[in-house]
């Protein structure tokens, strides 16, 4: 199953690099910062094309289209066809494909690709985290010699102030930060060792739902910044960490 879902979003990767003239097919969703091109359409479309088959009887949940279905009730796809969608659109390449399927709510597989570095990252529950077929494992690093991600929850402006609070909490223990724009990228990173933690206020689940299996197939651990598993059917913010750093949550304030 899981290489069954990496080749058909390896094929959905050649999709987004094929992109040209991006920004001509570009709209606004609800504000000038929620965008959506007409290659997020086509990837999606494609996906929703490709994957169900795999899963007779299993929903489509995806950014573009939720088809009124409830993603934490037997077998479901939760798909993010292009997530960064605003790097995408300003060409910094520094986006992914990302679909995880669930059981009842539980992610069983996860698939992020980068389609610019060729990176695919899979993981199986119960069957370790890979990046292109290698294992990978979060690091061992003190938040006092790590990086950290974080995402600033752009949809949800009431979270600016304990977005920054938290960030500079985060700084003065760390090395440095960084924010990239792509959720799914973000939990990659934390997964193979890249960073030590990330987090960001709000997001949805197709951002988190394949990530999360990475993160904790590679060691790590997931959860809200409250301490409670993430939700699949609604929004809900997340924190990710290396084994090191898990306990470091509680040492913040997160209001
Ligand atoms: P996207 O690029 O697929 O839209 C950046 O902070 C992260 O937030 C990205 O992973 C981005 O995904 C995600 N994001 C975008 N729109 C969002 C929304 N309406 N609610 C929550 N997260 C969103
Ligand atoms: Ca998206």
């Amino acid at each position: 199953m899981l290489e069954q879902i990496a080749a058909i979003v390896k094929e959905a990767g050649e999709i987004v690099l094929s992109a040209h003239d991006i920004a001509a097919h570009t709209h606004e969703k609800s504000s000038a910062a929620d965008l959506v091109t007409e290659y997020d359409l086509a990837v999606e479309n494609f996906l929703k094309e490709k994957l169900p088959p795999l899963v007779p009887g299993a929903i489509f949940y995806g950014e573009e289209e939720q088809e009124n279905a409830d993603p934490a009730t037997g077998w479901a796809f939760i798909v993010d066809p292009i997530d960064g969608t605003t790097n995408f659109v300003r060409g910094l390449r520094q986006s992914a494909v990302s679909v995880a399927l669930a059981k009842d709510g539980v992610i069983e597989y996860g698939v992020v690709l980068d389609p610019y570095k060729a990176e695919l990252f899979s993981a199986r529950r119960g069957g370790g985290a890979f990046l292109n077929g290698s294992l990978i494992h979060v690091s061992d690093r003190p938040l006092s010699q790590g990086v950290f991600g974080m995402g600033t929850a752009i949809y949800r402006r009431e979270y600016l102030a304990p977005t920054m609070r938290l960030t500079e909490q985060l700084f003065r223990r760390s090395c440095d930060f960084r924010r990239m724009g792509a959720a799914a990228l973000d939990l990659c990173n934390v997964a193979c060792g890249r960073t030590e933690l990330f987090f960001e206020y709000s997001l949805c689940p197709w951002d988190y739902a394949a990530g999360s299996l990475l993160v904790t197939e590679a060691g790590g651990v997931i959860s809200t910044l409250d301490g409670q598993p993430l939700a699949f059917d609604r929004r809900c913010s997340c924190w990710a960490s290396n084994q090191v750093n898990r306990d470091i949550l509680r040492e913040l304030d997160i209001r």
